[in-house]
């Protein structure tokens, strides 16, 4: 129960257990991982797939030969563990080339370079299996306010995604994008900062149906936003295309902790959420194993991640099933909130005197809405205790 399978669709970023631990104040702690090591271990641990950004496999800069050689091992090894590749991305931040961004950057000849990388992979995503094809727009922002036309910069981020967008339906690629949306770090205010700024966004494209959303946990908490209500918008908006799980604590750097620390509350509305709307996409862990840790605890993070994921999800599903849940969720009058309010239509609205010219305003102020019993209980269940 408590074990992960293929069938809970658990993946990983190379780049999340591969992190060596790099920041901005201290170098590597742990020696880089052979991607075919980290399909093998992953595929161990019950994992259903891995994702990675064309640099994570392929070294930036290597020739066609060696691409070509690295692909085949990489190939080899999801063939023989069965891991899949549901998704990938393109590495447009590493290289000082990118410095002020890719798909946005003032100059165009590292615009039109930033585009040729990304189909590139998009090609690679494609052939290895991917069905999903994540933009994180690392750089694509500023720090000095006359420094970036956001205006003109949204304008060529469009042209970006309209022209990718023209490259899979040419190339009849059964393959959509998904924007991942982070409000700052590396630069000081990037594009798209939020889950809601990217579905506003999308609906400005040439192919919006091609185009939804990859919303990370901490990326929303790190602008102080609730992370289950973003996505319960996305889901709404038939925009949930993937998602990137892990932990945040709060408005500060992003931390990317193992899925379950940080927010503990957030990730068991996450997990309630995600069981209930139906989501079909991987479970998608980026997270980074804190630089503390040896390989032992490399692999105990991202084992941690998964049995969070199902450990919550057993939560949420004792906490929907409870009697005393469904009387409180009655009290509190969510069944009401499901009722549209005038399917009799405006006219009737409008003719109804109880709805203004008879309401009792003040009996109406005075119902207690039986909220907090409905919480009570929601965190008994988290602790454990129901
Ligand atoms: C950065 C991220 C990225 C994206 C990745 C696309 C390096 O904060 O979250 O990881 O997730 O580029 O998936
Ligand atoms: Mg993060
Ligand atoms: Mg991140
Ligand atoms: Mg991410």
């Amino acid at each position: 129960r408590l074990t992960p399978t293929p069938a809970d669709k658990f993946t990983f970023g190379l780049w999340t257990v591969g992190w060596q631990g790099r920041d901005p104040f201290g170098d590597a702690t742990r020696r880089a991982l052979d991607p075919v090591e980290t399909v093998e271990r992953l595929a161990s641990l019950g994992a259903y797939g891995v994702t990675f950004h064309d640099d994570d496999l392929i070294p930036f800069g290597s020739s066609d030969a060696e691409r070509a050689a690295v692909v085949k091992r990489f190939a080899a090894a999801l063939e023989s563990t069965g891991l899949r590749v549901p998704m990938a991305t393109t590495n447009l931040f590493t290289h000082p080339v990118f410095k002020d961004g890719a798909f946005t950057a003032n100059d165009r000849d590292v615009r039109r370079f930033a585009l040729r990388k990304t189909i590139r992979n998009i090609d690679l995503a494609v052939e290895l299996g991917a069905d999903v094809y994540v933009a994180w727009g690392g750089r694509e922002g500023a720090e000095h306010g006359a420094s970036k036309d956001v205006r003109t910069a949204l304008d060529r981020l469009k042209e970006a995604f309209d022209l990718l967008g023209e490259y899979v339906v040419g190339q009849g690629y059964d393959l959509r994008f998904a924007i991942e949306p982070k409000p700052n770090e590396p630069r000081g205010d990037i594009l798209l900062p939020t889950i809601g700024h990217a579905l506003a966004f999308i609906e400005r494209l040439e192919r919006p149906e091609l185009v939804g959303v990859n919303p990370e946990v901490g990326h929303e908490q790190m602008a102080g936003l609730n992370f289950p209500h973003g996505i319960a918008q996305a889901l709404w908006a038939g925009k949930l295309f993937h998602i990137d799980l892990n932990g945040q604590s709060g408005i500060k750097y992003d931390q990317d902790l193992r899925f379950g620390a940080g927010d503990l509350r957030q990730a068991f509305w996450l997990v309630d959420l995600l069981e209930s709307a139906g989501y079909q996409g991987p479970r998608h862990f980026d997270f980074k194993p804190s630089r503390t840790e040896d390989f032992d605890g490399v692999w105990a993070s991202a084992a941690g991640c998964m049995r969070n994921y199902l450990l919550l999800k057993e939560r949420a599903r004792a906490f929907r099933a409870d009697p005393e849940v469904q009387a409180a969720l009655r009290a509190a009058r969510l069944d009401r909130l499901a009722e549209p309010t005038a399917a009799d239509g405006l006219a009737a609205l409008l003719a109804d005197r109880t709805a203004f010219e008879d309401f009792d305003i003040t009996a109406a102020a005075e119902r207690g809405m039986a909220f907090e019993q409905l919480d009570q209980l929601a965190l008994e269940h988290l602790l454990g205790a129901r």
